[in-house]
């Protein structure tokens, strides 16, 4: 069938376990059903030889747009502090040396700073949030020889420290501009006062999300994400039911980064996906929602539906799923448990964060502001969870402002004796430049002092944040979240300067919280560490829910195990060893 023309979209991730890039299926699936022939370029499975993977296919091929995604912009991991995008970058510099098409970039990481990474990767465009509308868009207008100005929430390069973005009809009230012809050159749209609202902080994305068609997930295909081999080598598959999140966490990048709406997936489409998924023989599904449980109702229908088909069908392939949900602590009643379980779910995954409600309420809000939990919401979701045959993780977030030994010490014997699968306690925030905590930082250094507090393991003087409206582009105020003055690496960090560290070291602009971790490894007893996790001085060891090149999960995968990767945390040390039992995959094979 004739097409109209081919896009190419590439990923250059190549963390391990490898992590299949749903994004590119979801775009694929829009593509596709615009007409366009799409290719996926995956460079995780190409670590050693990318750039001849590259080469070998720009070779024969000519198309009309390239598509990068940018899934992390780094480990966001306090104490590793490790980017990615300068791997990014070198995959996009050699991409426009073998071809002349146009470069698009997008991707969740991307979205948390886009006016920085669209300048930083020097390509011709970019998307904050979901991408599948916008870039069939752009794909569209080239074919039709129209220019890109008058795409509704376009990033668009414009020169070196020049990004602009077309404003979205649903903000701007007006319905997208009509198509110019190609050959007026569009003139420079008039500079927007530099404000959050015109770098498009907040806002709702879900109108360029799609949300009833079924994405298509392949396998063994060339050319396309082979969704089976990143099971077979990291364990899990994807599912997303909706995207965005309605909340407004100060410590968190996704509102921002994905939208401050929800976009609902029909849950006839999603659960079609899954039933495609685990026919494929991909039985472990992790959603990627910000949270599954929040929109709750939207999750239940879903899991009904599941449960439905499960039941309906004795050969339904849904009778293998395992699902692993991430979770915020409320809402989480007794009805959704059951239904949880009786669909399928394995794990739940809940970002708890602290017990104590003075530390909880500036930070775990809605969009209104309030604090939406407290800690027996926490209680109730793993007794839940257990009582009705589920595994969990709770997660933990220690450093952030008004952090001290107590709050501490607190969170960390009543989180214990909650007695979850695994617990998971961090160190230290990772800032974005639209967190609301950042934003506050920002305002507060002014861009003439430095804070306590703020901290990069590469920071050579003060940190000394400057707010949006004191920086000359949006490029400007995100940057200075990732490199330094000299254009450095300096990802920027936060730990609460009460807890108890040394003069010297909260006074460093480099300093490293040691005693805090300190604490943490000798006030948990050992005999309780194998079901903690717990950071370490270097970030990246089997010991730390660092998952990047984690060496306990690449070993886990080694050896066939599925599933979330905390869910074998109790029996890391008899699995490192390789003492431990047969992978679920090799048990299941011999079967
Ligand atoms: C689920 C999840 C996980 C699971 C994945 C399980 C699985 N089987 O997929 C696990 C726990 C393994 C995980 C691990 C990690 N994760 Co994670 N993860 C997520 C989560 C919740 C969903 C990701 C996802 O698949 N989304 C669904 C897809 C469809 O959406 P999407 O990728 O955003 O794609 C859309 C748009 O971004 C856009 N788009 C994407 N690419 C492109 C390209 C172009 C050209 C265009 C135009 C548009 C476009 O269109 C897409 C379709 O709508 C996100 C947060 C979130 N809500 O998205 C964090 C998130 C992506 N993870 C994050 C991180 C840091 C990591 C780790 C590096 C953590 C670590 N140090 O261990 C690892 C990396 C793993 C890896 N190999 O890459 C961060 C990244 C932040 C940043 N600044 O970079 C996020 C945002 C979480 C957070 N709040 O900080 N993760
Ligand atoms: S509930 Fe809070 S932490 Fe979770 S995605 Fe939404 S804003 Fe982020």
């Amino acid at each position: 069938m004739a097409h109209k023309g081919i896009i190419t979209l590439i990923n250059p991730n190549q963390i391990y376990p490898p992590i299949a890039p749903y994004a590119l299926d979801v775009l694929t699936t829009a593509l596709e059903a615009e007409g366009f022939e799409t290719h996926v370029l995956d460079l995780t499975f190409h670590v050693g030889d990318w750039k001849q993977a590259l080469r070998d296919y720009f070779d024969s091929s000519r198309p009309l747009l390239v598509g990068v995604t940018c899934r992390n912009t780094d480990t966001v991991y306090a104490f590793e502090q490790r980017p990615f995008i300068d791997g990014y970058k070198a995959v996009i510099d050699e991409v426009r040396g073998l071809t002349a098409a146009p470069v698009i970039a997008g991707g969740v990481g991307f979205s948390t700073m886009p006016f920085a990474l669209v300048d930083y990767f020097d390509v011709d465009f970019g998307v904050k949030g979901p991408g599948e509308k916008i870039i069939c868009d752009l794909a569209q207008a080239f074919v039709e020889g129209r220019t890109a100005d008058h795409i509704p929430g376009l990033l668009i390069n414009r020169g070196p420290g020049q990004v602009t973005r077309v404003p979205p009809p649903v903000l701007n009230g007006r319905a997208a501009a009509a198509p110019a012809p190609v050959a007026a050159p569009a003139p420079l749209p008039a500079p927007a006062p530099l404000s959050f609202g015109a770098v498009g902080r907040y806002e709702s994305r879900a109108w360029q999300a799609e949300t009833e068609r079924s994405y298509t997930r392949r396998s063994g295909e060339p050319y396309k994400i082979d969704n089976l081999r990143y099971y077979r080598e990291g364990g899990l598959g994807s599912i997303l039911t909706k995207s965005g999140c309605v909340y407004k966490c100060s410590h968190c990048v996704e509102p921002d980064a994905k939208g401050t709406q929800f976009a609902r997936r029909g849950v006839a489409a999603v659960v079609d996906e899954m039933e495609s998924l685990t026919a494929q023989g991909i039985y472990d599904l992790h959603t990627t929602d910000s949270e599954f449980n929040l929109s709750i109702s939207h999750s239940k229908s879903l899991l009904r539906e599941i449960i439905r088909r499960r039941e309906g069908d004795p050969a339904s392939p849904l009778r293998h799923l395992r699902l692993w949900v991430y979770c915020q602590p409320a809402p989480f009643d007794e009805e959704f448990a059951e239904l949880l379980a009786a669909a399928g779910c394995a794990g739940v995954n809940v970002g708890a964060d602290h017990v104590r409600p003075e530390m909880l309420d500036a930070w775990k809000v809605t969009g209104k502001g309030t604090r939406y939990y407290d800690f027996s919401d926490t209680v109730r979701l793993v007794e839940l969870s257990h009582r009705y045959g589920m595994l969990t993780m709770v997660e933990a977030l220690f450093g952030m402002p008004g952090e001290n030994l107590s709050t501490m010490r607190e969170c960390v014997d009543r989180m214990m004796a909650l007695d979850a699968t695994v617990t998971g306690f961090s160190l230290g925030l990772r800032l974005f430049p639209y967190m609301d905590l950042a934003i506050s930082l920002a305002e507060k250094c002014d861009g003439v002092r430095t804070l306590p507090g703020l901290q990069s393991n590469n920071a050579t003087r003060p940190i000394v944040l400057k707010p949006l409206r004191k920086c000359s582009s949006p490029i400007e105020y995100e940057r200075q979240f990732m490199f330094d003055e000299s254009g450095e690496f300096r990802l920027v960090c936060y730990f609460s300067p009460d807890l108890p560290e040394a003069p010297g070291t909260v006074g460093s602009p480099h300093g490293i919280w040691q005693a805090s971790v300190d604490f943490l490894w000798d006030h948990i007893p050992k005999s309780e560490y194998y079901r903690v996790m717990l950071p370490t001085i270097s970030g990246s060891s089997e010991n730390d829910n660092n998952y990047a090149d984690n060496p306990f999960l690449t070993s886990l995968n080694r050896q066939g195990y599925t599933g979330a990767f905390w869910a074998h945390w109790r029996d890391r040390e008899a699995i490192m060893s390789g003492t431990g039992a047969l992978g679920e995959l090799a048990v299941e094979a011999a079967r």
